[in-house]
């Protein structure tokens, strides 16, 4: 299975933010705690890179505090400015206010000594679905940026001012091409990537397969397997009869049962699941 997703809206979304960023003081780039690496688009980030900016790992209620913390580490080990949070909650979108204030406390400090006051300007920008909208919404204490469960709701960019703080909404942006497939396979588990153009039968016996090494445990319980010492195909099949997917002469229904294995993983049905914390950090292609 090779994915690729690059839509023609994108190349245009793409030199708007290269544009929009020279109006900015910083950006705050958001990932999915799910995948954060695989959310890391070096084409975008490569437009960022004579500004400061602040990595939001988003969505940290749907991995557990421990696979949160390994993230932090390796963060911190790459030299970055985070934070960890869930784009829900006030409190924590609140953090990513100071991390901002923070990353330019020396420029707004040398403004002070002028007695200049400006208002800090910071991009929200990632890949497609990573809760860009949200985490404006939350912070604003309203409804303003138009947010969706799926890749594409946001199609232009849009200033939202918040007092001395004013973030610019942005569509979401994949590179223009997957070098590395297991990333690919990540975001199209997550949502990241738009399902119409996904083989979603495909895609589902991928995660069994993944599945069977990240989260072997919560994988079995689930579906009440008697054991996962057999073929993706196999697996597939034991998951199809669990959950009454058959067609009429008891052959799986492949068709209904992807969607519902890949809607388990993405609702933290299948439990809290990390797909980048070490060993399994997507570096390396999947060995068995
Ligand atoms: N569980 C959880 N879901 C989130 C979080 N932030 C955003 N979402 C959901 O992720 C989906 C995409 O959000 P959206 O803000 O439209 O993403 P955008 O494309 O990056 O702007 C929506 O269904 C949100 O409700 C979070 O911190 N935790
Ligand atoms: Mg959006």
């Amino acid at each position: 299975m090779h994915i690729q997703w690059f839509p023609g809206h994108m190349t245009k979304a793409m030199r708007k933010t290269e544009e929009d960023v020279k109006l900015c003081d910083g950006v705050i780039y958001v990932v999915d705690a799910r995948a954060p690496f695989a959310c890391f688009n070096k084409k975008l980030m490569n437009l960022f890179k004579n500004k400061p900016v602040v990595y939001c790992v988003n969505k940290c209620d749907t991995i557990s505090p421990k696979d949160a913390q390994k993230i932090g580490e390796e963060f911190k080990r790459q030299g970055l400015v985070y934070e960890l949070i869930d784009g829900l909650s006030k409190r924590d979108t609140e953090k990513l206010r100071s991390a901002c204030e923070r990353v330019m406390k020396e420029k707004t400090d040398r403004d002070k000594a002028k007695g200049i006051k400006r208002t800090l300007r910071f991009m929200v920008a990632g890949i497609p679905n990573t809760g860009k909208s949200t985490i404006i919404n939350t912070i604003s204490g309203g409804k303003r940026a138009e947010t969706g469960d799926k890749a594409g709701v946001t199609r232009s960019n849009k200033w939202i001012r918040l007092g001395n703080f004013d973030l610019l909404d942005t569509p979401g942006t994949m590179p223009p091409s997957f070098d590395n497939q297991t990333y690919a396979r990540h975001l199209a588990y997550i949502g990241a990537i738009n399902d119409d153009i996904l083989d979603m039968e495909g895609l589902a016996l991928e995660l069994i397969k993944d599945l069977k090494i990240i989260a072997p445990e919560s994988f079995k319980e689930k579906y009440k397997l008697e054991t996962l010492d057999k073929e993706g195909l196999e697996l597939f099949d034991d998951v199809c009869r669990k959950r009454g997917f058959l067609l009429r002469g008891g052959e799986s229904d492949y068709t209904r049962c992807s969607r519902a294995i890949i809607d388990d993983f993405r609702k933290q049905r299948i439990g809290k699941i990390c797909l980048e914390v070490a060993p399994y950090d997507g570096q390396d292609e999947r060995k068995g």
